[in-house]
């Protein structure tokens, strides 16, 4: 029952959660020199992010739900991610870290303050023609916490780009049992499931409503493709042969040189790559991270298999089929524990393919929350009945233009920013984020 998470203690925790996470990426461990650098042009000046997190709850949670006076109505243009591009917000007279600090501090008082006094108990729909309510079961709020932790997530890339003495602390490896599933594949028998959510608090726009999707059997991997399993790919000549790749594929591999994952290095004859300012060999077992969605399409048609469609991906990660109910999560309603799977940055990386398996899903699917995003073959669109809340851009306006659906978080996802429902975007090119994939593919006739 979601109704009983909803309460004021709740939001306030992880309001603060969010905001030690954001300032242990930032103002506690860089210098203002480091902190006001554009480290790629993929990426903000993280002070950019820090003004933009504060900003965002100013207007959501100070002025749109509790109805208080802006504070800073002028800085509103700076901080717009859709004025301004990453490449040239560091031309912009951004506040100084301190000035952020200061704002961002000022902002959470005064809506700490107004939480006391907001009613979240408040119908969701007042009235057919009426917009949905911001407040009721805390929508607004959730939201604003998870979007602290999207950005915290776009922080880690950024410091995943950086150059320089690594400054994050890696909290050892807490990696619960290795127990590998039985079989690399399993087999989804046909038949419909329930996709999206409609009474999820937690739940962006993009994830609802629930509809009822038929899908014919499928195979689908039972861990995420592995450094070693992308390695044979590479041995093979992958990047070398042009049949693996779509057209475009091929367009992005030949334009820009690329021959290996993000931030691999040639080493004798395997391979290092460099994680947080580290270099290391790469770890044969880990699930590979850091390709693109042409990456591991190529992989993908190498191995004789394809990429699982979203809907694919989310009937594994959340269908019993001894119930025919869809879960929150593939191991049930209850929220991510350690032992279930690896979020919430604990470690600077995914855990090796076997690790979590009382993440596993009932079909024994396992990893699918975590460790790495996996790239879908589906492109970002809404779902029957779409209705942006509660402003079109944060997803409407990504729709239908050749994004695609990445699920099940990484390492570096808040527990509360992913659930089986969860979807994010990106495109097909970009492989900064942390991002992996598995495979799917039709099943042999018998
Ligand atoms: C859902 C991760 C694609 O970072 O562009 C942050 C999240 N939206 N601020 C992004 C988001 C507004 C978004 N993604
Ligand atoms: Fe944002």
């Amino acid at each position: 029952n979601h109704e009983q998470d909803v309460s004021k203690e709740r939001i306030a925790a992880e309001l603060d959660h969010g905001r030690r996470r954001s300032n242990g990426l930032t103002l506690d461990v860089l210098d203002e020199e480091e902190l006001l650098a554009q480290h790629s042009p993929l990426m903000s000046p993280l002070v950019w992010d820090l003004a933009h997190i504060g900003n965002y709850e100013e207007q959501w949670l100070l002025r749109a739900a509790a109805g208080r006076e802006a504070l800073r109505p002028d800085i509103d243009h700076l901080y717009d991610a859709f004025e301004n591009p990453r490449a040239e917000r560091i031309g912009l007279p951004l506040m100084r870290p301190r000035e952020a600090r200061d704002y961002n501090d000022r902002v959470r008082r005064e809506v700490l303050d107004a939480l006391d006094t907001v009613d979240l108990t408040v119908p969701a729909q007042r009235g057919p023609d009426e917009p949905p309510s911001l407040l009721a079961a805390g929508r607004v709020y959730h939201l604003v916490i998870q979007h602290e932790h999207q950005h915290d997530e776009t922080m880690l890339a950024t410091h995943q780009l950086r150059r320089g003495a690594p400054v994050l602390l890696e909290e050892l490896a807490d990696v619960t049992a290795l127990r590998p599933p039985a079989d690399p594949e399993v087999l989804v028998p046909a038949g419909p499931f329930t996709m999206g959510a409609d009474d999820d608090p937690w739940a962006y726009d993009n994830e609802r409503s629930a509809h009822t999707v038929d899908l014919p059997a499928y195979l689908i991997d039972t861990a995420p493709v592995t450094n070693a399993a992308y390695r044979a790919f590479m041995d093979d000549g992958g990047y070398r042969t042009r049949r693996w790749w779509s057209r475009e594929g091929w367009e992005w591999k030949e334009g820009r040189g690329a021959f290996a994952p993000a931030f691999w290095e040639r080493e004798g004859q395997g391979w290092s790559r460099r994680r947080f300012g580290r270099r290391e060999v790469v770890p044969p077992d880990e699930p590979v991270q850091h390709v693109n969605f042409h990456e591991a399409q190529a992989y993908a048609k190498w191995a004789g298999k394809r990429l699982p469609t979203e809907a694919e991906w989310e009937k594994a990660a959340r269908f019993d089929p001894a119930t025919g109910r869809s879960r929150r999560y593939p191991w049930g309603d209850d929220e991510p524990t350690a032992r279930h799977a690896n979020l919430g940055q604990h470690r600077l990386g995914p855990s090796p393919a076997g690790h979590h398996p009382d993440g596993a899903s009932p079909l024994g699917v396992q990893q699918l929350i975590g460790d790495v995003w996996e790239w879908t073959s589906t492109t970002f669109d809404g779902y029957p009945g779409f209705r942006a809340f509660p402003y079109r851009d944060y997803s409407e306006v990504f729709f239908g233009s050749g994004y695609k659906v990445l699920r099940g978080g990484s390492w570096a996802t808040h527990p509360t920013a992913v659930r089986s429902t969860f979807r994010n975007w990106d495109l097909p090119i970009r492989r900064q984020i942390f991002s992996g994939f598995r495979c799917a593919r039709h099943p042999e006739p018998a």
